[in-house]
């Protein structure tokens, strides 16, 4: 069976490395959000791509999910001592990514060839795809009247304003990845991880050419909301300010159009009957991944529900 998976920022990544390691290269590959990405020192920053990939090649920091494990801080020390602002924490072995993916863009390459790249230095043997190689970027408005940059809400001011509206600046315009869109087509079943629908998930929706694909193919979600809250991330929060309660049922709700399969939390089973009303197979279980047995446990779930889906539309 062929997955193609649709991932953001740190809880998506840990489903995607549960599925890489029972699912082999030629069967399973990643779409990763790049909405996220910015310019910081000058440096080009793709963090949901930079996540995924630490994560399969398991040199990502254990703590924060992002950044690289055993990390120094001397540059970053070096550039504070001189006071220079520096609140988006870049430790020296991340700063090496950066390094590479800046110098290649200038050199004219494009992302999802400068993440084949990367990928290769640090023996991942999954096609992990960049959404698209043109400039996208998550703009958040805010009840204020601001339209913050997306690093500059979630690190700067730390997730504190009050969402109302997102702008995937660039995406309308922006050109999927070819081989991106192939796997798709390619796929049995396209697995959203629990990723944050806002800003993970729709970013790489709204570029055209995705969302297309996807309606033809049967699709299984992740909750990445249990018992009302995010695992991790302001995506319970942000459900809050656009007036909606967070729960599992609320992101099935989001995904409805072209969902077959919903995976959440047996502390959400009460949602079920919200969940079949949509016409979606439900699959309760224990979706918080606290190790790394975990994930690859919900991802064995994932599969074996997945295989059921493609036989009843068969
Ligand atoms: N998140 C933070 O909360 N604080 C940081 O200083 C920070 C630095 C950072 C550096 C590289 C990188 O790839 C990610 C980093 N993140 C940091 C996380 C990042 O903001 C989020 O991972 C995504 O944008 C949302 O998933």
């Amino acid at each position: 069976m062929k997955v193609v998976a649709l991932a953001g920022g740190v809880g998506g990544a840990k489903l995607v490395d549960g599925l890489a390691k029972i699912l082999s290269p030629d069967v399973f590959s990643v779409i990763v959000n790049t909405c996220d990405d910015f310019e910081y020192f000058s440096l080009r920053i793709s963090p949901d791509v930079d996540t995924v990939c630490y994560t399969l090649a398991d040199i990502a920091n254990p703590e924060t999910g992002w950044g690289r494990k055993d990390e120094t801080w001397i540059a970053y020390h070096e550039i504070t001592k001189l006071g220079i602002p520096n609140w988006f924490k870049i430790g020296d072995k991340d700063l090496a990514t950066h390094l590479l993916r800046t110098t290649r863009l200038k050199e004219g390459k494009r992302l999802s060839r400068i993440t084949d790249e990367l990928c290769k230095g640090w023996g991942i043997k999954h096609k992990i795809f960049p959404m698209t190689d043109d400039m996208v970027r998550t703009i958040v408005k805010t009840t204020d009247g601001n339209a913050l940059g997306f690093q500059e809400y979630f690190v700067h001011q730390a997730c504190r304003p009050v969402v109302s509206e997102f702008d995937f600046q660039g995406a309308a315009n922006a050109r999927p990845v070819v081989a991106a869109l192939d796997a798709i087509e390619d796929c049995d079943i396209v697995v959203i991880a629990p990723s944050n629908p806002w800003v993970s998930i729709d970013p790489i929706l709204a570029v055209p050419g995705y969302k297309e694909a996807i309606l033809k193919k049967p699709v299984v979600a992740v909750s990445p909301i249990v018992g009302g809250k995010a695992i991790k991330g302001p995506a319970a929060k942000m459900y809050e300010e656009l007036g909606i309660q967070p729960s599992a049922s609320a992101v099935a709700e989001h995904y409805k159009d072209f969902l077959d399969g919903f995976v959440f939390d047996n502390i959400d089973n009460n949602e079920l009957r919200k969940i079949q009303r949509w016409r979606i197979i439900p699959l309760v279980t224990d979706i918080v991944m606290k190790n790394k047995q975990d994930r690859v446990r919900l991802a064995e779930e994932i599969v074996t529900f997945s295989e059921t889906i493609l036989n009843r539309s068969r």
